[in-house]
């Protein structure tokens, strides 16, 4: 740079942006139902009616699809929301002395 300029010379007196830090979209989890030999399909139809707000048709082709070929998604969500979901459901098919399990995966 030589004595008469300055920085604000070199932009062309333009306010220059700083680059914007990358925003990746926050990372989407499964949550998955297993099926067992023993938890009643009725009871899979409530859970999947109750916390996963699915009609009763769509519950019922989904607690099928666990049925027939062992397991099925039952929707993608936040990390955070997943967790509450798998929580939620295990511990309520406990609470009603079914060995129903529930777990989650990076989508
Ligand atoms: N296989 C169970 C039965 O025959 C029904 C069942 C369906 C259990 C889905 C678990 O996630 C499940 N009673």
């Amino acid at each position: 740079m030589s004595d008469h300029e300055s920085d604000w010379d070199l932009n062309d007196g333009a306010a220059v942006e700083e680059a914007k830090p990358e925003l990746k979209p926050p990372r989407k989890y499964k949550v998955v139902l297993l099926n067992d030999d023993y938890t009643p399909m009725e009871f899979v139809v409530q859970i999947l009616t109750n916390f996963f707000k699915m009609t009763q048709e769509q519950a019922t082709q989904v607690m099928l699809m666990v049925h027939t070929k062992g397991e099925a998604i039952c929707g993608e969500f936040s990390y955070q929301i997943a967790e509450t979901k798998v929580e939620q459901v295990n511990d309520y098919s406990r609470q009603h002395q079914h060995p129903l399990m529930c777990t989650m995966e990076e989508a």
